[in-house]
């Protein structure tokens, strides 16, 4: 079985909470390595990523927060990402707040790139985090990463996006907070967006199964980034940013379940995780136990037989 690669990103320039940068310890206390072993999985871990040093940059929005750790930690996880690739494994990053997606997504479309394969983007969020750093008004970087992917202006003080993703290869998934300057910029692309109030209407399977068709008809990557918001909060407390109303134990589950199935799955990051807002390590545990899911962990091979 390929190799699934650890990367500690400790990262929390994205956000003003102190605390995501316990998150990378949190996995592994709460034993990511070993549930990926007793699944079968070679594990190596990598350690945690050490920020570049300092660029000068500087941005002409005033509420911009920590631009300069922001961007030599998108250059050293963009790295680092793109060398497990190389490697041939599975880089599974620990965050570490969502800002180290504009670093994680870049190394996987880099490497993306060089085979010759497009790359697909599946964002778990309660948020769109489509603003770039000229829209944001909270200044909070962890806000843009899917801006930056699909190739917004206003990233200048930024490495180049790669090759940014066109809309098609985008899909949001569980939002529920957009802010007024994102929801105008996401009018003017083709992003797949299923809020809340689609997966409501149609369940998980239906809208998930569309784009996963999509990327297996393309040969493509996938790249997914689960943000710990997009779970609810009452199952998961441990965040910054919580939303009421997301997705509940089950359908996170189901969600991780048919990306196992799909096969598709090449690259992850684990973000937002805040063991400081923690109850006794339950959100820890629970995102171990989806990404348990994600590779292979299941009461029955299906199909199962059920009683009516
Ligand atoms: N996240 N839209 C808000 C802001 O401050 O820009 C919240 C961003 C949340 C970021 O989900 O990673
Ligand atoms: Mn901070
Ligand atoms: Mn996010
Ligand atoms: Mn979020």
């Amino acid at each position: 079985m390929q190799e699934k690669i650890l990367i500690g990103a400790p990262v929390d320039s994205g956000q003003r909470q102190p605390g995501c940068l316990m998150g990378p310890a949190a996995y592994r206390v709460a034993g990511i390595a070993r549930a990926l072993q007793d699944l079968g999985h070679p594990v190596s871990d990598r350690g945690d990523v050490a920020m570049d040093p300092l660029p000068e940059v500087r941005s002409e929005n005033p509420a911009i927060d920590q631009l300069p750790q922001t961007v030599a930690w998108t250059a050293a996880l963009s790295r680092a990402v793109e060398a497990v690739l190389k490697d041939g494994g599975m880089p599974i990053t620990l965050g570490g707040d969502h800002s180290l997606a504009l670093g994680t997504v870049a190394g996987a479309a880099k490497y993306a790139d060089e085979q010759g394969r497009p790359l697909f983007l599946l964002w778990l969020d309660a948020h769109s985090d489509f603003h770039t750093p000229r829209t944001t008004t909270s200044g909070n970087l962890h806000g843009t990463p899917v801006a930056y992917i699909a190739g917004r202006d206003g990233f200048e003080a930024f490495p180049a996006f790669p090759a940014p993703l066109p809309a098609e290869r985008i899909c949001l998934f569980g939002i529920r907070s957009v802010d007024p300057a994102e929801h105008a910029a996401l009018q003017q692309h083709d992003i797949a967006i299923n809020d809340m109030r689609v997966l409501d209407e149609q369940g998980i399977v239906a809208p998930l199964t569309a784009f996963l068709n999509r990327v297996a008809e393309a040969g493509g990557m996938l790249h997914v980034s689960l943000d710990v918001d997009f779970l609810d909060p009452s199952i998961a407390p441990a965040v910054g940013t919580t939303v009421p109303g997301g997705t509940t134990f089950r359908e996170a589950h189901l969600v991780m379940e048919r990306l196992c199935d799909s096969g598709l799955v090449t690259s992850l990051d684990l973000v937002e995780l805040n063991p400081f807002l923690d109850e006794r390590g339950r959100t820890a545990k629970l995102m171990v136990d989806l990404v348990a899911s994600l590779m292979g962990r299941k009461v029955f091979d299906r199909p199962t037989r059920s009683y009516s």
